[in-house]
């Protein structure tokens, strides 16, 4: 597989309202809107940084995996996520190198994108998206 560039960078916040003005208003990010993934029980806002985004990441529930981060460690960086071309085959090769996954099928992130993760504790403790937008 090949991966082609830094998709986002997921960060957990407790509040979307509360950080929001951060990045659009202190930091000067183009901000993008927001956006329910309901799968994921999240709600995320999206924010451009050159060829990548900044995605903050609000839990919409208590069982919500960003509620429990949260829980956890704090508010902070929660997921790195890489683009790539073709999620299918790249889940494929990940497997046939015995990398252990979250998800090992494409699953719907924000922006109608297909989503995998794998598993922080095969990636040194980050927990690792791959990304593939959706074809216009
Ligand atoms: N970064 C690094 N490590 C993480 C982590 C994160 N974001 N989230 C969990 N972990 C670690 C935990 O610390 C824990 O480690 P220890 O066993 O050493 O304590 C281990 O992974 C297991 O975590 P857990 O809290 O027991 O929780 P679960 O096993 O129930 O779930 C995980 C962990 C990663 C499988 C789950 O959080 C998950 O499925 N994440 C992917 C989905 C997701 O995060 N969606 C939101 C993003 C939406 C988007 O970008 O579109």
């Amino acid at each position: 597989m090949k991966t082609k560039k830094i998709s986002h960078i997921g960060i957990a916040v407790s509040s979307l309202e509360a950080a929001i003005p951060l990045y659009r208003d202190v930091l000067g990010m183009e901000f993008e809107g927001t956006e329910e993934v309901a799968e994921q029980r999240v709600k995320v806002a999206f924010f451009i940084a050159g060829e990548s985004r900044v995605e903050l990441l609000e839990a919409t529930t208590a069982d919500s995996p960003v509620a429990k981060f949260i829980e956890k460690n704090g508010e902070g960086i929660h997921h790195l996520a890489y683009e790539v071309d073709d999620l299918k085959a790249a889940i494929a090769a990940l497997q046939a190198q015995g990398v252990r996954l979250i998800d090992t099928e494409p699953r719907r992130g924000a922006h109608g994108t297909s989503i995998a993760f794998l598993h922080p504790k095969a990636t040194g403790g980050v927990l690792t998206e791959l990304c593939q937008p959706h074809k216009a």
